[in-house]
């Protein structure tokens, strides 16, 4: 594969795939040039590495990483690239992604990775985050950006809306 991506989205497993679909979904929706892989910082080091690698080669912008047991991959990715790299902590062990989420937020100074918040809600965010860094280089990426965040205010007030309406009624 060498066409050109902006993102580049690795998970440990293919039992990680639930949580990540939501940054994969996020970004088909942006329709951004992306592509997800399954490769793991333990068991597939050195393909880990060469993903890596092949995705510096095709302009690759940033780096989504996102695993559970162990979670060293994103911090292992960042300590291999000069991109920008964005963890997210997955629930896969006994201790629910606590585990997951302090190896991916406490790296050592020197080496950062961007920790979202543990399972779906950070792989969304992992998503939009990695959007906005690319819109500082295409306004177009912020313009629908914009877009997203004003639907989601308008759910929110009609969210609002109905709650008002459901307490007038009551009462
Ligand atoms: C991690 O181990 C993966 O990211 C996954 O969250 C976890 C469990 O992997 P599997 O045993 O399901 O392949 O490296």
């Amino acid at each position: 594969m060498s066409e050109k991506i902006d993102i580049l989205i690795l998970m440990g497993s293919d039992s990680d795939w639930d949580v990540m679909s939501e940054a994969a979904q996020l970004l088909d929706d942006f329709d951004a040039l992306y592509e997800a892989r399954v490769s793991s910082a333990h068991r597939t080091p050195e393909r880990t590495l060469k993903l890596v690698r092949d995705a510096e080669q095709r302009g690759c912008k940033v780096i989504i990483a996102g695993a559970g047991a162990a979670a060293h991959l994103a911090g292992v990715v960042a300590g291999h690239t000069l991109l920008p790299v964005i963890g997210i902590p997955l629930n896969a062990t006994a201790l629910q992604g606590m585990d997951a989420l302090l190896a991916t937020v406490q790296m050592p100074a020197g080496i950062p990775v961007a920790s979202m918040a543990i399972g779906k809600a950070g792989a969304a965010n992992a998503a939009i985050f990695a959007l906005q860094i690319l819109a500082s280089g295409n306004p177009k990426i912020g313009v629908r950006l914009a877009d997203y965040r004003r639907k989601m205010t308008a759910k929110v007030e009609s969210k609002d809306q109905r709650l008002q309406e459901r307490r007038f009624k009551k009462g």
